[in-house]
Formats: structure tokens, C-alpha cells, sequence
């Protein structure tokens, strides 16, 4: 019987998956039968924007955590797929920096063109996955919302591919239950202009913090707050941006810091990052971490340690992003074609001790750019992903650092070449901090050449 394999979530890391099988397939080896579980009726995963909040229409966890007017925060040429430039899917050189739906858009292109979408079931998610050591497959039961009716079948591998950034992390804070505004996570975040006019206090100082915090600033907010727990962002602030220590307590609508000082804001977002959550694994196939570039329990951040029938994609903290889930997607796929034979246990643990060890030793970001290149670089070497000159894509990522600190507000109206075609990317038409329309149309309309 030919082999089965069911992949959970069609974002960009599952369908790194189905885009891995489908070139393989059409290269003539023999693929086993993929099957695609996705919870949303369209796939594209985060960049899948949606309204909604809290549950959906089916009473299922929203899981889309991206807002209105979100544009890229970093440059495109890092995430660029090697076997796809936008180039290719635009048909032309575009900017830098583009919005949401221009990136789904590009996402959804290159899929659309290798017709995976036949694999894929939406809006049926995942509910269990249940190994049997006995038969050596797995049970994945699912639930078909349409039909209201929950059904089981069997595979021989699983890729889980359901993203990280959907499930909130929401510490609480004395007082904050009678805080006298609106209090919510990032994850519910959707439009900057709710904020118009207010003072907001925004929990943490990574990278939901910097771009809400920037957002709201853009779409006319009064004054934006950030608290940090263990340091601040540091970037040069307009002067209506203050940097403040943790908040030891709420009263009123006032935020109290653990230096002492205070601030009164009309309201409140967690900035606070989101939790790993696989609700339909069984505690031995489940992968327990935090955000962070090498978790353990993962063979080349991929392989579970413990069973390497099961996969994951996309688990680590991203710098790279839709290029390194294709490395990996790519390393997956051959692992389960057989073509990777994977050392044995002892070796394996060996390996991920050393990477979870050097990532141990990173001290800033540029250290940590050089490790997940390393890691792309090590996983592209392992098959026939088109290789790519990782170096490359390193030093613009550094470049992107170092014209954050330039301008935080100014770092979206920088370009860069692509890696893969060699063509400088043209200026935006308006600079970012102007350009109030997000919308594929209003991002493609009359371009400049680059300055
Ligand atoms: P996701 O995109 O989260 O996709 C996972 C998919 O799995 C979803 O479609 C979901 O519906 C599905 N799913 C979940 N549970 C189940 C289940 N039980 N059964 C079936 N299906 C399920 N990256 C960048 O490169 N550039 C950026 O500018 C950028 N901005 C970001 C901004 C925000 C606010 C956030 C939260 C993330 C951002 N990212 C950015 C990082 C983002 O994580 C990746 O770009 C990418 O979306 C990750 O892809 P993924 O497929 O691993 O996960
Ligand atoms: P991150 O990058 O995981 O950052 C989480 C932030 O939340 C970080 O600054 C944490 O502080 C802070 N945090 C976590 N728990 C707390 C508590 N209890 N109190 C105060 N601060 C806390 O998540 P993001 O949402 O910023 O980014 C995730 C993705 O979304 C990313 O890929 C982007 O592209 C968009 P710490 O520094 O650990 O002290």
C-alpha cells in the first residue's frame, strides 16, 4: 500500500511541505499520498488575515494574530522562496517592504502554480494523533466543521505545521482586573486606529511590542509606553515614545513601573509573546519550549527524538523564515522518501546537544543571525533545495539591524537585492510612515526606481 502522510496546517510551513512533495512528484519519484489538514477555509496560516477575535464561526481559537496595515518587518529578499522569486510572481522588481496581502498573495502564488491545493482539507482541524507501536502508524482523528463530524484515519508520518504564534502568553499584573480601559493581547490586535488620539502602554519589548508600539504611533496615538521586563528596545523614539520598567500595578488608568514612576494610559496591550500549543498531541509526541532558535527534542530542529515518524516545521524563533521552512520541509521530505537515512539515536542526541550548545553561547542578535544561517546552510547541503547563497541573505539581515537603529520609523523605506536574481529592489512610491493604504493595489501602483 502506498505510504500516507498527513501534514497539520496549511501556513507557509505546511505548504513548504506539500510545494517539497509535489517537485519531488513531478520530478518523477514515486511520493506517498499527502494529506493536508487546515483549520481555516483558506491557507496562507498567519497572513491569512482575518476580523475575527476570540472564537470563530464555528467556535473554534482564532488563530490569525496579524493586524490591519501590517507590512513586512523585514526585508523581503531574507524570506524569498529560492525556487520562486517575487520577481517571478510579480512579474516585476517590487519593494522592499511590502504589506500583508502582498505577501500571502506571493505565498499563495507559487502554491496555486504547483496545484497542491487538491491536498489540502480546510477547514478541518486537527483534534488527535495517536501512535500505535504496534501497526508503526498513527491515528489522526479530525474534526470536518461543515459537516459537524469528527472521523479517523491513518498515516504513516505526521509533519505538524500549526505555527507558534497563535496561542497568547498573558501574564497578569496587581490591579490590572480594575484597570478603567481596554486590556487585551496582541494576538486580538487588529486595527491601529482604535488607538487614535490615546495613550497606550504596550507589555514587552520585542518585536510585537516595536511594531504595535510604531503602528499606533503612525495612525495618530497620543503617546505609546513600552515596559520591559528584561531590557529595553532601545531604539531612538519619537518624543512621544517613553521606555519604562516592568509594571508593578494598576489602579485606575494608571500603570505604576518598579522604578517608582508612573504613567496614565487609556490602554493596554500584551506584548507578551505566545506559547508552543499542540492541543491534539498526547504528552510523548508533544513538543514542550519556549520561543527560542534551537528547541530540544528535535533532530536538525525537525526530526522528534523520540519517534522519527513525526515531524515539525517551523518551531524555532525566526530570523529566516519562509526560505528556512522550505530547507526544512525539503529535509523532511526526504528523511520520510528515505532518501536522508537518519544516524542512529545516540548520534542524533549528540547533534542537537551541540547546536542547543552553541545557541547557548549567543549574545546578540547579529551572533544569532550567523547561527540560524548556519542552520539554513546546513539543512540546504543536506538536499536538493536549490542552494542558495546564505551569506548573502546574512548580511542583509544585519543591514536591516543596523537601519532599525538608523530610524526605527524610517527602516521600511530602504531596499535591498534580491539574492536570488541580483536586482536591486525599486523605493516605495511613499514613504512608509505616509502610506496609510495597505492594500495590494495601493502597494503596486506606480513604482520609483531605487534610490
Ligand atoms: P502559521 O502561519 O501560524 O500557520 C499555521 C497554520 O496551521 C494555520 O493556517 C492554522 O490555521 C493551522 N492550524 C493550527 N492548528 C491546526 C489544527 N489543529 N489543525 C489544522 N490546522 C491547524 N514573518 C516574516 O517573515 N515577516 C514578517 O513580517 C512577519 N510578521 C509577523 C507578524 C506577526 C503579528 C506574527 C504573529 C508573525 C509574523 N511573522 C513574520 C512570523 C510568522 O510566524 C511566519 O511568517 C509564518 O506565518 C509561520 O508559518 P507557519 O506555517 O509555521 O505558521
Ligand atoms: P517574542 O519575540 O517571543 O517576545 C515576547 C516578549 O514578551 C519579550 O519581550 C518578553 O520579555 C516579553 N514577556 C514575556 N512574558 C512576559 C511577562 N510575564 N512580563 C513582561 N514581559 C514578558 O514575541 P512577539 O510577539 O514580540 O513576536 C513574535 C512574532 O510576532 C515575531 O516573529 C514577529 O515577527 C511578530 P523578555 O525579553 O523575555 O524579558
Amino acid at each position: 500500500m502506498k505510504k500516507r502522510v498527513a501534514v497539520i496546517g496549511a501556513g507557509p510551513s505546511g505548504l513548504a511541505v506539500l510545494r517539497a512533495f509535489e517537485t519531488a512528484r513531478r520530478a518523477g519519484v514515486d511520493v506517498p499520498e499527502v494529506v493536508c489538514f487546515e483549520k481555516q477555509s483558506n491557507w496562507g496560516g498567519l497572513w491569512n488575515y482575518t476580523w475575527r477575535t476570540g472564537l470563530d464561526e464555528f467556535g473554534e481559537p482564532v488563530h490569525g494574530s496579524m493586524y490591519r496595515y501590517l507590512w513586512s518587518n523585514g526585508p523581503k529578499e531574507c524570506l524569498e522562496f529560492a525556487d520562486y522569486s517575487f520577481k517571478e510572481h510579480f512579474g516585476r522588481v517590487i519593494p522592499s517592504y511590502p504589506p500583508r496581502a502582498v505577501l500571502h498573495h506571493y505565498i499563495a502564488g507559487r502554491v496555486e502554480k504547483s496545484g497542491v491545493r487538491a491536498y489540502i482539507r480546510f477547514l478541518t482541524p486537527v483534534r488527535n494523533v495517536v501512535w500505535s507501536q504496534e501497526t508503526q502508524t498513527f491515528s489522526v482523528t479530525v474534526k470536518d466543521l461543515q459537516k459537524d463530524e469528527h472521523y479517523t484515519e491513518q498515516f504513516d508520518d505526521v509533519v505538524v505545521a500549526n505555527g507558534h504564534f497563535s496561542v497568547p502568553n498573558i501574564p497578569s499584573f496587581p490591579g490590572v482586573e480594575g484597570f478603567l480601559g481596554r486590556v487585551m493581547h496582541a494576538h486580538d490586535f487588529r486595527a491601529a486606529d482604535e488607538f487614535t488620539g490615546k495613550s497606550v502602554l504596550l507589555v514587552g519589548s520585542s518585536y510585537s511590542a516595536e511594531d504595535i508600539g510604531t503602528q499606533c504611533h503612525k495612525y495618530g496615538a497620543a503617546s505609546v509606553t513600552f515596559s520591559y521586563r528584561t531590557k529595553p528596545m532601545g531604539f531612538d523614539w519619537p518624543e512621544t515614545f517613553e521606555e519604562k520598567p516592568l509594571v508593578a500595578r494598576f489602579i485606575g488608568k494608571t500603570a505604576h513601573f518598579i522604578d517608582g514612576t508612573s504613567k496614565d494610559v487609556d490602554a493596554v496591550v500584551f506584548c507578551t509573546g505566545y506559547q508552543h500549543s499542540f492541543p491534539f498531541l498526547p504528552d510523548d509526541l508533544r513538543l514542550k519550549t519556549n520561543n527560542r532558535l534551537y528547541p530540544l527534542g528535535l533532530y536538525k530542529g525537525i526530526v522528534w527524538e523520540p519517534n522519527p515518524h513525526l515531524f515539525y516545521i517551523g518551531m524555532q524563533d525566526q530570523y529566516y523564515t519562509f526560505n528556512m521552512f522550505d530547507a526544512q520541509a525539503w529535509f523532511a521530505r526526504d528523511v520520510i522518501l528515505g532518501r536522508i537515512a537518519l544516524p542512529d539515536d545516540a548520534t542524533r542526541d549528540a547533534d542537537i546537544k551541540e547546536w542547543r550548545a552553541r545557541e547557548e553561547t549567543l549574545t546578540n542578535p547579529f551572533e544569532a543571525i550567523d547561527y540560524q544561517t548556519d542552520y539554513v546552510r546546513d539543512l540546504v547541503s543536506a538536499t536538493d533545495y536549490p542552494e542558495f547563497d546564505v551569506d548573502k541573505v546574512a548580511e542583509l539581515f544585519k543591514e536591516w539591524e543596523h537601519h532599525k537603529v538608523e530610524g526605527i520609523l524610517t527602516y521600511r523605506n530602504k531596499s535591498y537585492p534580491s539574492v536570488f536574481t541580483g536586482d536591486m529592489a525599486p523605493a516605495h512610491h511613499t514613504p512608509w510612515m505616509d502610506a496609510l493604504d495597505d492594500s495590494l493595489e495601493a502597494f503596486l501602483s506606480v513604482q520609483k526606481s531605487a534610490e
